[in-house]
């Protein structure tokens, strides 16, 4: 446990959106899961499976019939990240959740961090920015600032890394934030959005570990493009404060089937 003793241990949902990780998801969820049994007093890791089209998917119903504490919804079709993410929030069911990538982005014990990090500052979000992200590349490195910038300009206020995939958020903020993105304009949305109805989000730093098996499928023009689409239309609802009417209990299409 650390440095990171534990006055409250939270419940603790953690998200996965997954597309075509057979290389890399059942260590991730298996790393995960020991960092849960450290630091959450109950856990779930819900995996949306984005209709991949590898082993990925026989690969965790297979970890969810070892482990009731994993559940997986599955997609027919390609929904990107938006449908994905908003799938697997509308399924947790814990008081704090966690979004993480499934190539294992960062080390699972960072969550003591960051419920330490949440402790102190009373804040309803921490979100994680990544110390040193030119190990992908110049081209990365540059979208990622571009992005940061603009997304800061347009909604007034500096945010390090939107797109990286550590947010640890209270349930409240999910009950009241309605998210609308498809594709990865998603997390801007979310943080937005959160801003806006008055949440409080505060960012750490964390070593990050560009992924060294599969492939990176979400740089690519198409997914950049339908950001700035996504953007132009949602941009007036990302500006001004709006509650949800009401949060849907579960998402429709959790995966029963295990073999
Ligand atoms: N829902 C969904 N998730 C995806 C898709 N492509 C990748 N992912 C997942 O999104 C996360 C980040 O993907 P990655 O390719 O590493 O993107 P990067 O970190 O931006 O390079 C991983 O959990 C992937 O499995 C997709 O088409 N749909
Ligand atoms: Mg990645």
């Amino acid at each position: 446990m650390g440095r990171y003793a534990r006055a409250v241990r939270p419940s603790i949902s953690l998200v996965v959106p997954m597309y075509n990780e057979e290389e890399s998801i059942e260590h991730a969820v298996g790393v995960a899961t020991r960092a849960l049994d450290e630091f959450a007093s109950r856990h779930e890791i819900v995996i949306v499976d984005d209709a991949s089209t590898d082993r990925s998917l026989e690969i965790v119903r297979r970890l969810a019939a070892a482990d009731p504490r994993i559940r997986v919804i599955r997609h027919d079709h390609n929904e990107k990240l938006g449908g994905t993410l908003r799938d697997g929030f509308a399924a947790a069911l814990m008081d704090l959740i966690l979004y993480m990538d499934a190539d294992l982005p960062f080390d699972p014990r960072e969550i003591g961090r960051a419920i330490s990090a949440m402790e102190v500052t009373r804040a309803d979000m921490i979100a994680a920015y990544r110390y040193d992200r030119t190990g992908e590349g110049v081209r990365r490195a540059v979208y990622s600032y571009v992005y940061n910038g603009l997304i800061g300009v347009l909604f007034g206020w500096p945010h390090r890394d939107i797109n990286f995939a550590f947010k640890l958020m209270k349930r409240e903020i999910l009950d009241a934030v309605e998210l609308r993105s498809e594709g990865s304009l998603i997390s801007a949305e979310l943080i937005t959005k959160s801003k806006n109805l008055g949440f409080t989000v505060q960012q750490i730093g964390l070593d990050y570990f560009p992924r060294t098996r599969g492939r990176s499928t979400l740089s690519s023009l198409g997914v950049i493009g339908k950001i700035f689409r996504e953007l132009v239309v949602l941009y007036p609802e990302m500006r001004h404060p709006r509650r949800r009417a009401s949060r849907p209990a579960a998402a429709p299409t959790e995966d029963r089937a295990t073999p």
